[in-house]
């Protein structure tokens, strides 16, 4: 049996990630396949409690110690994302260890140390680039509330992502996507990017830049 394929969105604040999934989750819904979503940060966790209250700027941590919250919070996950993949189950991700880097080294960690922590995590059998202007995604609802929803952040993130694609390795996929149009636009461009992998993956689950 085919194990199941592991896509993960990625993309600035705002760029229709959490939109973009749900509708690629109906439609794998439809065609009665078995789907999954998960998120990083997942907030749920003792880990991921932390995480919501410094980004939240209720707490204060050093930027190296919730650069490796982040992680340990991807890590915590790893045995249910093999589990799913395994019974062929496809996981739709929102967010993974590219916003991990790409958030930290703009604030400026060293890129290197940014990469190490996520290096062995299972590898998506493809990332999706949600590309948006920041002027794009600051006019979108709910910008603002949150640590790093400012517009010269999310610039310097932006540039970070290109360097995290351009490290990915030789077996990542990584598609970008306009995502400053329409919904439904981009919705059509994400399911043609993805829908090889509809019916799951052959061979065995990769180890992230391993
Ligand atoms: N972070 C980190 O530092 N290190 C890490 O390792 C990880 C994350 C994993 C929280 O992430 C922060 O954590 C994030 C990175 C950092 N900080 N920042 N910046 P999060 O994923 O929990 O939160 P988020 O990035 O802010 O996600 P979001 O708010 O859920 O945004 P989104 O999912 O990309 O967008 P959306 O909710 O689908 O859409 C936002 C709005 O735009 C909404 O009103 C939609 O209806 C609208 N929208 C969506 N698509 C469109 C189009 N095409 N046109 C017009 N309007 C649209």
């Amino acid at each position: 049996m085919a194990r199941g394929a592991f896509i993960v969105i990625e993309g600035l604040d705002r760029s229709g990630k959490t939109t973009q999934i749900a509708a690629l989750y109906e439609h794998l819904i439809s065609l009665g396949k078995k789907v999954e979503q998960i998120k990083f940060p997942d907030r749920t966790t003792a880990i991921g409690k932390m995480i919501d209250a410094y980004l939240k700027s209720q707490a204060d941590i050093d930027d190296h110690a919730i650069h490796l919250l982040f992680s340990a919070n991807r890590w915590e996950s790893v045995s249910k994302i093999l589990k799913l993949l395994e019974e062929g189950t496809t996981i739709l991700c929102d967010r993974y260890a590219f916003s991990g880097i790409a958030f930290s080294a703009s604030k400026g960690l060293p890129f290197d140390w940014c990469k190490t922590p996520d290096v062995g995590l299972p590898e998506p059998d493809m990332v999706l680039f949600l590309d948006v202007s920041p002027e794009v995604a600051q006019e979108r609802g709910g910008y603002g509330e949150e640590r790093y929803e400012k517009e010269e952040m999310q610039k310097r993130v932006r540039e970070e992502f290109v360097r995290v694609r351009d490290c990915g390795g030789r077996s990542l996929r990584w598609e970008v996507v306009n995502a400053g149009r329409a919904k439904d636009q981009v919705e059509l461009d994400i399911r043609n990017a993805t829908q090889a992998l509809f019916n799951g993956v052959e061979g065995p689950i990769r180890r992230l830049w391993a």
